[in-house]
């Protein structure tokens, strides 16, 4: 036995409450060095109580290997126990017929009675605490978003354009700092479009006042940028796309502020009097400010910044002051205007402290609040249910480019690579995973695909199978193309040919299909298995006794597939799946 394979953290992924009263437990143990694992559990009080009796469990209840991947294997169980206490080891049986028990002491012999007796020798979920718990709002799991970037979604009221406003061209390639005359009207015009589509959230990127098309960099959180609308006009958007179902998300830009914003221009102005000088990380005064798109200048610069731009200076959330007036602009846009979900920009470079605040506030306002950071890496410090509700999964995104379209990752590198990441977060949390294909941030999925809509839609199909809630980034439902930023920020094309709009009554289809089946995709269990040498991939989901079955043929030949082995009995064999086709069978 590999006994240094082994592996459980009590009160962490690998021991939660799933509902207010079963709980998930799980073991990592080395891959292929482990026969079969068996919990042993009960109410700790009850040992302590019986010490005549050699174990106080009743019988060890085997747990079941649900994930493998490139290192390990994982095994988990679901259990209850009335007295909402739990004391628990694990039983390891080797391939060799070893058998040992892991517990909270490291590993002890199966015969050895005294600590087997003894309580402090088990792992412990002292009490069962439903307020503790990962919540995940149920209307997530039923949500597919679609992503829009107001400056390029639709222009609805050219009185309020920028100066110097580009004609409407969804073929151009934008420049950095060009302006199309997207806004909120824009938006409501087409809600019905959306409607229709099926999406039933909208994720949108900052929409407050600020100079740059993007308006990451905000000089007022409370206003409208007047180049979107007004208040009162948002309030009308979140009215009427909730009438229709949709909820609304905005992106929270707190991780720093624009350089135009009054408080920095007062940093600027007043040096170390102002009484905004503690908002911000200034490493030396005098401050020296140069407002550049040069990222070289900030490499040197006296106070701290987004990535290198001068334009973005960080705020000092650990300054309560800064804390209470941040709390307050996200208080005021849930409690004014009823949105439902914040998005958190650069998420990962905020302190956990500042989060927990503000998720005790969010989730006090609204009790089904949803709440969506920005991490591009794995994210489990952010994720045990008293910080955010999900995180944009953009590892997730990595993993399919690399196998899909560059097939730099063979068939078992993915199915290793996303069985980790379901791996590293709980049951309900992987199903508030926001899966993006693309995004502002990135090149655009067709483009990447090298404008192969066969391709494309094979990974949307793939993605809308995972659990979590899939995005669709605006302009995707027409096969738009773009590089990476701006390129990927074109005008939407609302003129599209007979090609755009195969593409989009695919993507309808499929929204359709994820509403319909929202249970099984977002409660199901899930397997992934590699088709051998590098052909595919199938994913297999369950819910009682409704099962999916999907086969995905990533390589570049035609594919027999033989889908007895994947079946229990009724479904017809040996389908041929041309190169980059899928095919799904279900059975309620
Ligand atoms: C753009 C260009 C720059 C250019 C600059 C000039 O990207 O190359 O020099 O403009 O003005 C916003 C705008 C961007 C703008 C940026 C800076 O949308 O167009 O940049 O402001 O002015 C990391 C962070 C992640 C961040 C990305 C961009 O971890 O939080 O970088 N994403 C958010 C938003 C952006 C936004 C900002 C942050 C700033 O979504 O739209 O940018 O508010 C790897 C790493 C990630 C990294 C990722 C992308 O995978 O793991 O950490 O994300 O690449 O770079
Ligand atoms: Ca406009």
């Amino acid at each position: 036995m590999n006994f240094a394979g082994v592996y459980h953290r009590p009160e962490s992924e690998m021991a939660y409450l799933y509902t207010k009263d079963i709980m998930h437990i799980r073991l990592k143990t080395a891959k292929d060095d482990i026969a079969g694992v068996s919990l042993l559990h009960g109410d700790p009080y009850s040992l302590r109580s019986r010490p005549d009796l050699p174990k106080f469990y009743t019988q060890p209840t085997p747990m079941k290997k649900i994930h493998t991947d490139e290192l390990f294997d994982y095994w988990q169980l679901a259990v209850t126990e009335p007295k909402k206490r739990l004391a628990y080891a694990f039983e390891l049986i080797d391939q060799s017929n070893n058998c040992f028990i892991y517990s909270d002491q490291g590993f002890i012999q199966p015969t050895d009675q005294r600590k087997l007796n003894d309580a402090n020798t088990y792992f412990r979920m002292p009490y069962f605490q439903d307020i503790d718990a990962f919540h995940a709002p149920k209307w997530v799991e039923q949500t597919v978003w679609y992503q829009i970037f107001p400056e390029r979604f639709a222009n609805g009221d050219s009185t309020n354009d920028p100066q110097d406003t580009k004609p409407w061209n969804p073929n151009e390639h934008p420049r950095r700092q060009d302006f199309y005359g997207g806004d909120l009207q824009g938006v409501i015009n087409h809600l019905d479009y959306l409607k229709q589509l099926g999406v039933n959230g909208l994720y949108f990127n900052p929409i407050f006042k600020a100079p740059s098309n993007h308006k990451y960099d905000t000089q007022d959180y409370y206003q409208i940028d007047p180049h979107f609308g007004d208040a009162k006009l948002f309030k009308k958007l979140v009215e009427q796309a909730h009438q229709r179902g949709i909820r609304v998300m905005l992106d929270a830009v707190f991780n720093h502020i624009g350089d135009q914003s009054p408080m920095w221009q007062d940093v600027l102005k007043n040096g170390q009097d102002s009484k905004y000088a503690d908002w911000f990380h200034i490493n030396r005064f005098p401050v020296t400010y140069t407002p550049t798109d040069n990222f070289e200048f900030a490499k040197d610069a006296t106070y701290d910044t987004f990535d290198y731009t001068p334009h973005m200076p960080k705020l000092n959330t650990a300054n309560p002051k800064v804390q209470d007036w941040l709390l307050d602009i996200a208080g005021y846009w849930v409690r004014e205007f009823d949105i439902d979900a914040w998005r958190l920009d650069v998420a990962n470079e905020i302190d956990h402290h500042f989060w927990r605040r503000f998720h005790n506030e969010m989730l006090t306002l609204k009790d089904d609040f949803y709440i969506l950071g920005e991490i591009w890496h794995s994210a489990q410090p952010w994720l045990n249910g008293d910080e955010f509700t999900g995180v944009m999964n953009y590892d997730y995104t990595g993993a399919i480019i690399n196998h899909f379209i560059k097939h730099e990752l063979s068939s078992q590198g993915l199915v290793d690579r996303l069985s980790h990441q379901l791996m590293l977060y709980r049951d309900q949390t992987n199903a508030m995973m926001f899966n993006v294909l693309d995004s502002h941030d990135t090149a655009r999925i067709m483009t990447l695909a090298n404008e192969d809509d066969q391709l494309v839609r094979q990974t949307l199909a793939f993605t809308f199978l995972q659990p979590g809630s899939p995005s669709i980034y605006y302009g995707t439902e027409y096969g738009m193309t773009g590089g990476n930023d701006p390129d990927c920020r074109k005008p939407m094309n609302w003129y599209p040919d007979a090609k755009a709009m195969a593409m989009h009554d695919f993507v309808r289809d499929l929204i359709k299909w994820r509403k319909e089946h929202w249970q099984l995709i977002a409660q199901g269990t899930i397997e992934l298995t590699a088709l051998n040498d590098n052909q595919g991939v199938v994913i297999k989901r369950r819910l009682n006794n409704q099962q999916l079955i999907a086969v995905f043929n990533t390589s570049s030949e035609p594919l027999q597939v033989t889908l007895a082995p994947f079946f229990a009995q009724g479904f017809s064999n040996g389908i041929l799946l041309p190169k980059g086709f899928a095919v799904a069978a279900l059975s309620e």
